[in-house]
């Protein structure tokens, strides 16, 4: 390890992080003690998987733990950097790291790293997926599911770790530094975290900070508040937009062209990028940009045609704009995962002519009444689902709405408002909780929903 901690508090046990955490430093012969809110009753499961030295304060997150003397607490991403023990450990002058830059310190090779309030998930998997088609040994984790630090002893001086990072992952962040680095897109999220949208995009500008002359970082040109950041910037910076072809990745005629010393090269078609929507078009430019400058770090030539080979095989992600089946015409797409406005309004954009929008959900206190115009330019007809369906129908007022009991009742209301030809789009822009138990089984339940249909198991006319 490359830091010699003799006693380790880990904050926050999580399902994955602070159980991956609390293992790894204790195979390393650290003291380790985790502690957590919930009770060990809830938390039973997880701490059977410990390694038997961790000890576990369950139930208690106190600053007078600290009494015990530690010297360093690592904190998992759900855990706010502004709890009293955090504070605490602060004022007595104990290094607070992330998990993410325990992990980083214990790594070798290249990272890529990747933020932004949508997408993050599907343009790190994309990065992946390209870096491991052209032959680069290749990891992937981070806020997409798998943490980093589970993966810091497979890395090699050739791998390349692409991460998923959440703005709570960056806040404590210390000597990370990216060799290439992107941020996607800055939309409302996490305000029940953050004093506004300022401090929520400090957080992510953090990607950034230890950057240093021969590293990379990508922005999105198309968006006014990555746009008006520019001047903060690491020298090398490159940028993506799908209609400004001033930017060195961009849409023109139908193609990607990227801008490598001044010459514009084509290197795929529209019809090439087998994923839905225009953020998934963005996506892909986020994600080719990124190849191209971590060839240009590793002093290597990129190979246009194997980078396009590798786009069409990419299968996209379960619940982001994923093509849910055809049935009479409309084609189904499950967009779950859309929990942001942010999100459903790059959904709802990707309609092409007309088509049918199921939305609603447990809310997270954001303005929705935002989603009015598209919703109004590209919507048909609009199904309310969930605890939120009093709010959009008084924001949809006006509009061809209808309200839907269950799942089920949903897509059978958007089958009789849909003409031929519409996309008929979940994208809730809320939490799942009121109906399911997460977005995973929302998605599912939509999939079987629309295969039902589709089997002539449920009736619409
Ligand atoms: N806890 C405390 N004290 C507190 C707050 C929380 O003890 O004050 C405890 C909780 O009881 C819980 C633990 O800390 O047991 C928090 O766990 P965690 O959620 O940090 O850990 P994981 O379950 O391992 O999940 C985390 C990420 N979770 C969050 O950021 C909230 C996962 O992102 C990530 O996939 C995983 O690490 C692997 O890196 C999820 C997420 O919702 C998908 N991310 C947000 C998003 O995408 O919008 C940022």
């Amino acid at each position: 390890m490359n830091d010699t901690y003799r006693k380790a508090l880990v904050v926050g046990l999580g399902y994955r992080t602070g159980l991956a955490t609390a293992n790894f430093l204790a195979a390393r012969g650290v003291d380790v003690a985790v502690t957590d809110t919930k009770s060990a009753d809830e938390l039973a499961d997880i701490i059977a998987k410990l390694d038997t030295s961790v000890r576990v304060i369950a139930g208690n997150q106190e600053p007078s733990i600290l009494d015990e003397g530690f010297d360093v607490a690592v904190l998992s991403p759900g855990v706010p950097r502004i709890i009293p023990l955090v504070r605490e450990a602060e004022n007595r002058r104990i290094p607070v790291i992330a998990e993410i830059e325990l992990a980083y310190r214990n790594m070798k090779g290249y990272t890529v790293g990747i933020t932004g309030t949508d997408g993050k998930s599907t343009t790190t998997s994309l990065t992946g997926h390209i870096l491991s088609s052209l032959g680069f040994h290749t990891l992937v984790g981070g806020n997409i599911g798998i943490p980093l630090i589970s993966l810091a002893q497979q890395t090699t001086d050739k791998t390349v770790t692409v991460i998923e990072l959440s703005s709570f992952m960056l806040e404590t962040i210390d000597t990370f530094k990216p060799d290439v680095a992107a941020i996607l897109n800055v939309t409302p999220d996490h305000l029940d975290r953050y004093n506004g949208m300022d401090e929520y995009f400090a957080a992510k500008k953090r990607i950034f900070m230890n950057q240093s002359d021969d590293d990379w970082f990508v922005y999105n040109m198309d968006s006014d508040m990555l746009m008006a950041a520019r001047g903060e910037y690491p020298v090398n910076s490159l940028c993506f937009s799908t209609g400004n072809n001033e930017a060195d990745a961009f849409i023109f005629n139908d193609r990607l062209y990227f801008s490598m010393l001044g010459v514009d090269l084509p290197v795929a078609r529209l019809d090439d990028i087998p994923v839905l929507g225009i953020h998934n078009v963005q996506n892909v430019l986020a994600s080719v940009l990124m190849v191209i400058a971590l060839h240009k770090k590793t002093g290597t030539s990129p190979d246009p045609g194997r980078i396009v080979d590798a786009i069409r095989t990419f299968k996209g992600l379960e619940h982001r704009m994923e093509q849910a089946g055809e049935y009479m015409g409309r084609t189904f797409v499950n967009d779950s995962k859309a929990t942001t406005i942010g999100a459903v309004e790059m959904a709802v954009r990707s309609i092409k002519d007309k088509g049918i929008l199921i939305i609603g959900g447990r809310t997270k206190g954001d303005d929705y009444s935002r989603l009015r115009d598209v919703v109004m330019e590209k919507a048909r007809g609009i199904v309310l689902i969930g605890e939120s369906a009093e709010m959009f129908a008084s924001i949809f007022s006006g509009m061809n709405f209808t309200k839907a009991a269950d799942m089920e009742d949903a897509v059978v209301k958007a089958m009789r408002m849909s003409a031929e030809g519409d996309m008929i789009l979940l994208s809730p822009a809320c939490a799942s909780f009121d109906m399911f138990t997460s977005y995973d089984e929302r998605g599912k339940v939509f999939k079987e929903c629309v295969k039902k249909l589709a089997g002539g198991k449920i009736s619409w006319t």
